[in-house]
């Protein structure tokens, strides 16, 4: 991964939170979404897989921070999006062998005037049945809160080991 594309994509983000910035309204703000390069399918960087086929196991992780600015606590309970067939909440966790483990959630909960952050080893959105996209593309998520209804963001596919 080269330098240039590093910054691209940092200005893609930075964008993305300016764009999000726009609505002080909502009491419930989305940043920073980004996402793996789906593994499972041809698409990607350097690694090369023979196969031409569209993989119904490629997934991938989204990680964001939202925040909720309300005064009462909010609950992430589904994500849908036209790229994927499933999406569940996941969170890792090292084992005490050192082997990388995780587990679905139903929902999170984020309280009043608080930020949930998902990121790399920790709290993410698993995405399968993912349809084919490179760095730099964006991929639509639909984020179902209990109070505050569907939001709509979308989370930039790319590598961004933060
Ligand atoms: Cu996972």
């Amino acid at each position: 991964m080269n330098g240039s594309f590093i910054r691209v994509l940092l200005i893609c983000l930075s964008l993305f939170c300016l764009l999000q910035s726009c609505t002080p309204t909502d009491s419930v703000v989305i940043e920073n979404a980004w996402a793996r390069p789906p593994a499972g399918s041809q698409q990607g960087t350097e690694q090369h897989d023979h196969s031409s086929m569209v993989n119904s196991s490629a997934r991938t992780a989204v990680y964001m921070t939202i925040h909720n600015n309300g005064a009462l606590s909010e609950r992430l309970i589904k994500i849908t999006s036209p790229s994927a067939d499933t999406i569940e909440i996941h969170r890792s966790w090292t084992d005490e062998k050192g082997i990388m483990r995780m587990h679905p959630l139903d929902s999170v909960e984020i309280p009043p005037e608080q930020q949930f952050i998902f990121e790399p080893g920790g709290y993410h959105l698993m995405l399968v049945g993912v349809r084919p996209l490179q760095a730099g593309d964006s991929l639509a998520l639909s984020l179902m809160f209990e109070r505050g209804g569907a939001i709509s963001t979308s989370a930039v596919i790319g590598h961004l080991d933060r």
